[in-house]
């Protein structure tokens, strides 16, 4: 056997495996990666392929980036995990950074995408009683329609997603639903117990949906008319994805409280934060919130290496530019099985006509001229490569979806 088909083999041997064993709560494409580096990634047989996935926007910085895999190898010899029963020398650092960074007064530092979107409803929930004295457990979150902010029950409990809430329950009560982008149905829910108003500033799994532009300052002036908390879900949009820091900035709002992740590692490491412009940190004292990986020595130093070559490596700046010219390319080559070309930065989406025959097909086209993207639901395809890919890389992707358009 020459050596290419043992790959071929070892994927087929490895797809059954994950057959066999694993939960089947995806449904991945049939390629098996052993490798990544800035915006490839290569398979068990070689084939090399331009991811314009970067894990659902953890790999914004590309691909074991170097500098960041120095920081975790280096931080990973020397101390990984004491718990916040001690204090540890990478903590102060990564909170004064990234603070100075996002201009915000408080975080807290915990591991996944929607432990930070439950630890900032448990915040908000807290501040609407002891702040603004929402009689007891009568707090409301108001949440928009499509929206995702992660898989907990209690996130799932105010999805408008049957695949992700059905079979669920019961879920969390105190959470209204608005639709997304209208600021008049966000004005009539809130009532004098609303605690919060949770949005993303683009809907992502919803299929980058952006809302009308002065939606989001809207939502900044009746949150601060109604004392109610703006959270601006940031996980996905934030870190450079849609060409600025965070995506709050093209709409110039400040959040109460901003979530990140995902890239916040660099997809070294998961690493999360609630950012707080207020006073609403204030509410949480020593025993009432925590997590035995939230802030450790190991996911700090991994986080601050990663921000620092989001911005010293021009990563944002790049994501405008780059983002604008892959738009364009990918408008230039639309046919009419496109219905939209839409997108901020490289948070960017392909939305066919249903009768285009479905977005899988022609991700599975795709793959097979080196280029990986993933559906979101069924006629749409977001395209999001890590923020370092550069002009030739943006025309070819343009050029490659214009083959198998
Ligand atoms: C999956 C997509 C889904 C997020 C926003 C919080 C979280 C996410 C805006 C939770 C996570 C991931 C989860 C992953 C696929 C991906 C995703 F939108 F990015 F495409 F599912 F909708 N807020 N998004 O996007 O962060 O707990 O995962 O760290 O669950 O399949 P997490």
């Amino acid at each position: 056997m020459n050596d290419i088909s043992l790959p071929a083999h070892l994927a087929q041997g490895l797809i059954e495996l994950e057959a066999r064993y694993g939960a089947k709560n995806y449904k991945p494409l049939d390629v098996v990666l052993t490798r990544g580096e800035g915006v490839y990634v290569w398979d068990v047989a070689g084939r090399r392929y331009l991811d314009c996935l970067s894990a659902y926007s953890a790999v914004n910085q590309g691909h074991c980036h170097p500098k960041i895999l120095a920081a975790m190898t280096q931080q990973a010899g020397r101390l990984t995990l004491t718990s916040r029963a001690f204090r540890n020398d990478q903590l102060a650092p990564f909170y004064e950074e990234l603070c100075a960074l996002t201009g915000s007064h408080k975080a807290l530092p915990m591991n996944s995408g929607a432990e930070a979107v439950e630890s900032a409803l448990k915040i908000a929930r807290k501040w609407a009683y002891q702040v603004k004295g929402v009689p007891a457990d009568q707090a409301e979150i108001i949440v928009c329609s499509g929206n995702f902010h992660g898989r907990t029950i209690g996130i799932v409990g105010f999805s408008t997603d049957p695949a992700s809430r059905d079979g669920f329950g019961p879920f969390a009560p105190g959470f209204r639903l608005v639709p997304f982008g209208d600021a008049d149905a966000l004005e009539a829910a809130i009532t004098p117990n609303t605690a919060a108003f949770l949005v993303e500033p683009i809907q992502g799994e919803a299929g980058v949906i952006i809302p009308p532009a002065g939606y989001l300052a809207r939502a900044r002036e009746l949150c601060s008319q109604g004392r109610v908390l703006m959270i601006l879900d940031e996980i996905q949009t934030g870190l450079g994805r849609t060409g600025k820091l965070l995506a709050e900035e093209h709409e110039g709002v400040e959040a109460d409280l901003t979530l990140i992740g995902k890239a916040l590692s660099g997809g070294f490491y998961p690493v999360s934060a609630v950012l707080s412009n207020a006073e609403a940190m204030s509410v949480l004292h020593p025993g009432e919130h925590g997590s035995t990986f939230g802030g450790n020595p190991l996911a700090c130093a991994v986080a601050r290496a990663a921000l620092k070559v989001l911005v010293e490596e021009g990563m944002i700046e790049n994501a405008e530019r780059i983002g604008a010219r892959l738009k364009a390319g990918l408008e230039a080559v639309a046919t009419p099985a496109v219905k939209e070309v839409r997108g901020r930065g490289l948070m960017l989406a392909v939305e066919l006509h249903p009768e285009a025959g479905g977005a899988r097909r022609i991700c599975e086209a795709l793959q097979e001229r080196g280029l990986l993207a993933k559906e979101t639901h069924d006629h749409t395809i977001r395209i999001a490569p890590p923020l370092i890919l550069n002009p030739d890389q943006a025309d070819w992707i343009a050029e490659q979806f214009g083959a198998v358009l």
